[in-house]
């Protein structure tokens, strides 16, 4: 059952696909404390598990750290970090009493987990104005089912955005692409799409192309077509400040960009240098802004993914005035020694500094709504902009969009990718925890930049990864400019990478189909262990596995040098191993505690006792997939409802996109 609250003067984010009747008083677990801001309070039992906050750090189970919700470009995912580049304000508390709470509320909002004290769940925001949604159901799983229900259905890409892409910060010219076109097609490395970043544009402007390096764009869109791969470009949240430019001289005449107190367009400095936010949460600005995506999509373009929409801000002008000021007195003051430490802080500082979002205003429905009190609203209206204008442009067809930044809601419009990692290992892990986090808040077409985005990574490091990334419903390799080259074909001995990206294209009818169903019935794709083993202790604490859809659970290694790991199962599976050569070893392993080996060439998985899944050839890219033939492992007598569909268009509700497949 789902209780909606409402306190103060409520922002409509439209977080909910559905209006629902609004109760009076306060919620029947916890206690709301409103005073200027509001607290909301509830002892936990030393049992409890606390699930949720989608795309946050740390573990499965949010206990004992603090959270804070507040967009921010960050891209040093260390473990001290409270806050990242969403705001997924939905969480369960799970034990003695199973209870959900979601807090549709733009602003700022902290979570104390048991941070301040071990027992002691405190949510609290600066303002009180807030819906506040309680979910009450049999167990964590069943209150996510009813909670995403009430969200509304999530994205669902096109199916060739299950293939692999491959990206890279620093890809420039035709060659570039060219040449990793090649790497991977000389190599016969699947792959079905290659991310342009920032550096296609004219000078970092919205909706432009390299205008020597990217001529004749439309003949170039269809020169990788041709060899089954889609170009999937960057778009970043600031416009540039250039008089000439269509995109400024439109937004200014109509007054679509957010502006100062004073009435002025806010300047923000990002790549292209000056720049003004387009106001997306104004819904005509929003349209104005969403329509400009079919300059690309008339040149062919099928797919995007939105950057920066924190909004990441490099500095202000106002903060750059302030910055120098200070210098210049520091310098006055005592001209022989600067403080070295104290200046660094303050130009580290500079960047998404939190006065810089109380100096903007959005026009929403004619009234004027300073920036911080909806700043986790930026990146899901600037998603939902692009996504209201492909079904304007075309209302059948499935668009490719991603975005970094995002509040529950927009897992309607797009997916999300999780942003500047790190060549780490720890970060395999981190990325195996987040999903099932995600997808309890609605965000099921997802992934990391496998490989890291940051840092030099290894061969050993991809590998793992990338073996990981065989699940992941977006599967995308990305790196920044100036680390290590980490795309497939880089390494030396390519077999290997081949093997692993074979294996995705192997498993795409199953992957598709569960992502599918996922998808179509309000669930999750990724599962933690102890949803689907409720009564099981061990599984309750596994956070380094997961169930992938409903037939299987992966345990990836996340190790350096590591020849397998320990494994926990709940219960009898078949593991088994995919090789490089096509091939693949099974096992029947019996419930318990083991330890598999698990080479760096191979990819694992456990099929569940009694089920069975769907396998296929590999192919180059998706439309060479050859779905008539399939193969079916797993255990004797089982079934499979495959779901299958042209992967274009959005027909999902037919019937005949189910059948039913028997191991024999
Ligand atoms: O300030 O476009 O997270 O994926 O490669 C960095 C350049 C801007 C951040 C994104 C990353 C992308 C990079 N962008």
């Amino acid at each position: 059952m789902i209780s909606k609250y409402a306190y103060g003067d409520p922002f409509h984010t439209e977080a909910a696909a559905e209006e629902m009747e609004v109760r009076e008083g306060m919620p029947e677990f916890g206690e709301m404390e409103i005073k200027e801001g509001f607290t909301f309070s509830y002892r936990m039992a030393a049992e409890d598990i606390v699930y949720g906050l989608g795309e946050a750090n740390r573990g499965l189970n949010k206990r004992n750290y603090c959270y804070i919700s507040n967009c921010t470009d960050e891209p040093n995912h260390t473990e001290e970090k409270r806050s990242l580049y969403a705001a997924h304000n939905f969480i369960i508390i799970s034990g003695r009493e199973n209870f959900g709470l979601f807090f549709d509320y733009p602003s700022k909002l902290v979570f104390d987990i048991g941070y301040s004290e071990e027992e002691l769940l405190k949510v609290s925001g600066d303002y009180a104005d807030l819906y506040l949604y309680v979910i009450t159901g049999e167990n964590a799983y069943d209150i996510v089912r009813q909670f995403r229900k009430m969200i509304g259905r999530s994205y669902i890409p096109p199916k060739f955005a299950f293939g692999f892409g491959q990206s890279r910060w620093g890809y420039k010219t035709k060659e570039d692409y060219r040449s990793v076109a090649k790497g991977y097609r000389k190599n016969h490395i699947p792959m079905d799409m290659i991310y342009m970043d920032i550096d296609y544009m004219q000078d970092f402007k919205d909706f432009t192309l390299h205008e020597e390096n990217l001529k004749d764009f439309p003949e170039f869109v269809r020169e990788m077509k041709e060899q089954g791969i889609r170009l999937i470009p960057i778009i970043d949240a600031g416009v540039k400040v250039e008089q000439g430019y269509s995109v400024y001289d439109e937004g200014v005449e109509n007054g679509y960009f957010c502006k100062r107190e004073d009435g002025s367009d806010f300047i923000a400095a990002v790549w292209p240098g000056d720049t003004h936010f387009p106001d997306v949460l104004n819904a005509e600005a929003r349209k104005w802004f969403g329509d400009h995506y079919r300059i690309l999509i008339d040149q062919g373009i099928e797919g995007f993914w939105n950057d920066m929409n924190e909004p990441a801000i490099f500095y202000s002008r106002e903060g750059m005035e302030e910055l120098k000021a200070m210098i210049r007195k520091l310098a006055e003051e005592d001209p022989d020694t600067l403080p070295i430490g104290e200046l660094q802080r303050q130009v580290l500082e500079i960047a998404n500094h939190p006065e810089d979002y109380r100096r903007f205003y959005h026009n929403i429905d004619g009234k004027m709504v300073r920036h911080d009190r909806v700043h986790n609203l930026y990146g899901y209206n600037m998603t939902r902009a692009a996504a209201e204008a492909f079904t304007r442009i075309d209302p059948d067809k499935r668009f490719l969009m991603f975005s970094r930044s995002s509040y529950i809601g927009m897992h309607r419009y797009g997916g999300i990718w999780t942003g500047d990692n790190k060549s780490w290992w720890s970060h395999i892990l981190l990325n195996l925890k987040m999903m099932p986090s995600l997808n309890m808040c609605g965000f099921l077409y997802t992934g990391a930049d496998l490989g890291g985005f940051g840092d030099d990574a290894t061969r050993d490091l991809v590998l793992r990864w990338m073996a990981l990334g065989v699940f992941t419903p977006l599967m995308r390799n990305h790196s920044a400019e100036g680390t290590r080259r980490q795309e497939a074909y880089q390494f030396g001995d390519t077999e290997d990478f081949r093997g692993i990206v074979e294996t995705r294209y192997r498993l795409l009818p199953y992957l598709y189909s569960e992502y599918m169903k996922a998808a179509l019935n309000d669930d999750m794709y990724f599962r933690p262990l102890s949803f689907v083993y409720p009564d099981d202790t061990f599984a309750r604490g596994v956070e380094d596995q997961m169930m992938v859809g409903d037939e299987i659970m992966i345990a990836p290694v996340y190790t350096q040098n590591a020849k397998g790991r320990y494994v926990y199962l709940p219960e009898e599976m078949l593991f088994v191993k995919f090789r490089k050569d096509g091939e693949y070893s099974e096992e029947y392993l019996p419930k318990g505690h083991h330890y598999v080996e698990i080479a760096i060439d191979e990819v694992p998985l456990f099929i569940r006792k009694g089920r069975c899944i769907p396998l296929v050839k590999a192919a180059q890219c998706m439309e060479e997939l050859d779905t008539e033939h399939m193969e079916i492992i797993g255990f004797e007598n089982a079934r499979y409802t495959l779901y299958e569909d042209d992967g274009i268009h959005k027909d999902y509700d037919d019937p005949a996109n189910y059948r039913v497949l028997i191991w024999e």
